[in-house]
């Protein structure tokens, strides 16, 4: 993805009935009105979170119930800086 962008991101709880925190370090997302950079997904729940990036970077996104965290719940995303807008002369 790269800056601004409009990533929307479905979260699903599909394993073990467990409840999970879902947490995005770097750029914030916006579930039902409100932004956050953290959620709650419960059991067998789903989450849409859409995100605008606005920060360049690879950045961790995790769940931030411990034992999920050390069994490898853990991903990276990249956000890329915005491509240069072509000038136009403006003549
Ligand atoms: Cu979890």
């Amino acid at each position: 993805m790269k800056v601004a962008d409009h990533v929307r991101w479905y979260l699903m709880a599909t394993s073990n009935f467990e409840l999970h925190a879902p947490h995005w370090h770097g750029n914030t997302v916006v579930i039902q009105h409100m932004r956050t950079d953290v959620a709650t997904l419960l059991t067998m729940g789903m989450l849409v979170a859409d995100m605008v990036p606005d920060n360049p970077g690879t950045w961790l996104f995790h769940c931030h119930v411990a034992p999920h965290l050390r069994g490898g719940m853990q991903a990276l995303y990249t956000v890329e800086a915005k491509a240069p807008s072509k000038q136009t002369s403006g003549r």
